[in-house]
Formats: structure tokens, sequence, C-alpha cells
């Protein structure tokens, strides 16, 4: 709590909702880093970078999604920011998904608060008015996929070590209706149920072919290439491509927006089970298993 209200602080020492800078070069650049974050502002192109930078591996934490929810309230009030790019400065993982420790062994409550968050951070990202692109330079399973897929483009490190999908199933866990649509809206229906149904993550390459990602290139050229891609997005009449973006969206977001109670509770009642907290702990060990 403490560290969400010192956030709060931190990144709410701006005006007219533009980020605090830590630095600037000139005054088109507004830089600003919290403890996870950090925003590349450019006031003359009009367009963030979001660097995750949540060690080990991005996670999404409470705290680091409140972190981003703060950070993509800020840009979106901000006039001067109309594309937002979305990447990772952790080694080798763009993002983990949801972090672990936060579904095992919690109190109901501090399961709903965490659900809440991650809810929030979808809404946020979905129907952002701004241009979206995920530049993918790691792996990307589970929330990290759903993050990526909630933009309105991707671009991933053509890196056959990497791999991205929805893979809950192989966790013991189930994928809400949200994420669900989120991908059937992705890559439709077909693909969406063979990649639940086995938790599929995918390399590069067949995330090409099914559409889960847009475009692959060469893992130095990830930032530059989702850049130049956001001139061209940005180029479209602003106001025609938001109410497109929301004309598409706007049946999944609304589907959410009234069953959010319903939602945390589904999930409260799922995660606290004691056969799934068993299913959370075995995923764990095998993960630090395949590391020893
Ligand atoms: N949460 C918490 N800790 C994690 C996570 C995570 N999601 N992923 C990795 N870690 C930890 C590891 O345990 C390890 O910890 P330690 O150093 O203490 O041993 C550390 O991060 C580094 O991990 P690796 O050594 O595995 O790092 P690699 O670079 O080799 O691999 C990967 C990176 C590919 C990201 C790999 O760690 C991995 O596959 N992680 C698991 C990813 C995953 O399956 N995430 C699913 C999360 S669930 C989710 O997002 C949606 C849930 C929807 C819930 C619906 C319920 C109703």
């Amino acid at each position: 709590m403490a560290l969400r209200a010192a956030l709060r602080g931190l990144l709410s020492c701006s005006s007219h909702g533009r980020l605090c800078a830590t630095s600037t070069s000139i005054s088109q650049r507004n830089n600003s880093s919290s403890a996870n974050l950090k925003v590349d502002h450019d006031q003359t192109t009009g367009v963030a970078v979001m660097h995750m930078q949540s060690p080990p591996v991005n996670s999404l934490s409470l705290d680091f999604l409140t972190e981003i929810c703060i950070t993509l309230d800020k840009l979106e009030m901000d006039k001067g920011c109309r594309g937002l790019i979305i990447t990772s400065s952790q080694p080798k993982v763009f993002c983990a998904g949801l972090d672990i420790l936060e579904m095992y062994g919690k109190s109901p409550e501090r399961c709903g608060e965490f659900w809440k968050a991650v809810q929030e951070m979808w809404l946020k990202l979905y129907g952002s008015n701004m241009v979206t692109i995920a530049a993918i330079n790691g792996s990307s399973p589970a929330g990290g996929c759903l993050m990526s897929i909630t933009c309105d483009y991707r671009i991933m490190a053509d890196n056959p070590r990497y791999s991205i999908g929805l893979n809950e199933t192989k966790l013991g866990i189930v994928a809400p209706f949200w994420f669900k649509e989120t991908m059937v809206n992705t890559v439709g229906h077909r693909n969406t149920e063979t990649s639940l149904a086995l938790g599929l993550l995918y390399k590069p390459a067949e995330a090409l072919s099914i559409g889960l990602v847009d475009q692959l290139v060469p893992e130095d050229q990830v930032l530059s290439v989702a850049t130049q891609t956001m001139t061209k997005w940005l180029a479209i009449p602003e106001h025609a491509r938001q109410i497109t973006k929301s004309m598409m969206r706007k049946s999944t977001i609304e589907k959410l927006r009234s069953n959010r109670e319903a939602d945390i509770q589904n999930f409260v009642n799922f995660i606290t089970k004691e056969s799934i907290q068993k299913s959370l702990r075995m995923y764990m060990e095998m993960l630090k298993q395949k590391k020893a």
C-alpha cells in the first residue's frame, strides 16, 4: 500500500497531465522514470515509449500494474501524446504475464484487489484513444500476450528462442472471457479455441502465421520499426481512427465493464480453490527446476 501511495505521489508531480520530467534535453522531450517503468515522451512526434524494467521478467504484480495504470492515465490525458509504444528493458523477456506469486497463498481480499488492477490495465489499454504498438523484444506468455494483443499493432523480434501465447491451461487455470475475446478479435475463433485449449506458446514465425503478431523484425530493429510504423498510424485522421477503434472494441469492453464485480468474484473463488493453488505451486516448482 505504501509503495502504491508513494508511486501516486511520484507520478503526480506534473502539470496538465504531463509526466514529471526527470531529464530534458530540449523542451520537446519529456522523460520520466519510476522504479519499474521508464517513459520517453517525444513531444515533437507525440509518441511515448514505455519501457518496462521490472526485474527479473516484468511479471505483473499489483504494484507494477498500479504503476502502469497511473502512467497510462497520465499519457491518455496528455493532449501532446498520440501514440504509445510498449517495450521491455529486461533481457529476453517482454513480459512474463501476471505475477504468479500474487495468485498464490494470498487472501481473497488481496486476490480481488489484484484482479481489479488486471482488469483496469486491460480496460485502459484496450480502450485507449492513443495508437498503441507492442514492440515485443522477448518472450510474452499469458498476461504478457494479453498486454500485446490489447495494442493496435504488434512487432516481434524474430528470435526462435522467444514465444508468445495464452498458456493459462498449462498452469491449470482458465483464461477469463475477456482474455479469450481479445484473442478471438485478434486471431479468430478457431485459432483461439486450439490455442487456449492447448495453452499454446508460439514461436515468432508461428505467431506471425496465425496473425498473433503483425510483423517480425531483427531483434535490434524492434523499436526503430515500431517508431516508423507509428508514423504511418499517426498520419490517419485522428477522429476517424479513434471512432473506428472504438467501434471494433466496444462490445468486448462493455461486456467486462458491466460484469466487473462478478468477474472479480469468479476469479477469487477460482484462484483460492485448493486444487488451483496446488497447480500453481507445481507450476512454480517446474519453473525453478527448469532453471536448475
Ligand atoms: N510470475 C512470478 N515470477 C515469475 C514469473 C511470473 N509470471 N515468470 C517467471 N518468474 C520468475 C521465475 O520463477 C524465476 O524466479 P527465480 O529467479 O526466483 O528462480 C525468475 O522469474 C526468472 O525466470 P526464468 O529463470 O524462468 O527466466 P527465463 O528468462 O529463463 O524465462 C520466461 C523467462 C519465458 C518468462 C519464463 O520465466 C516463464 O515461462 N515464466 C512463466 C510465464 C507464465 O507462464 N506466466 C503465466 C502467468 S498467469 C497469467 O498471466 C494469466 C493468468 C490468468 C488467470 C485467470 C484465472 C481465472
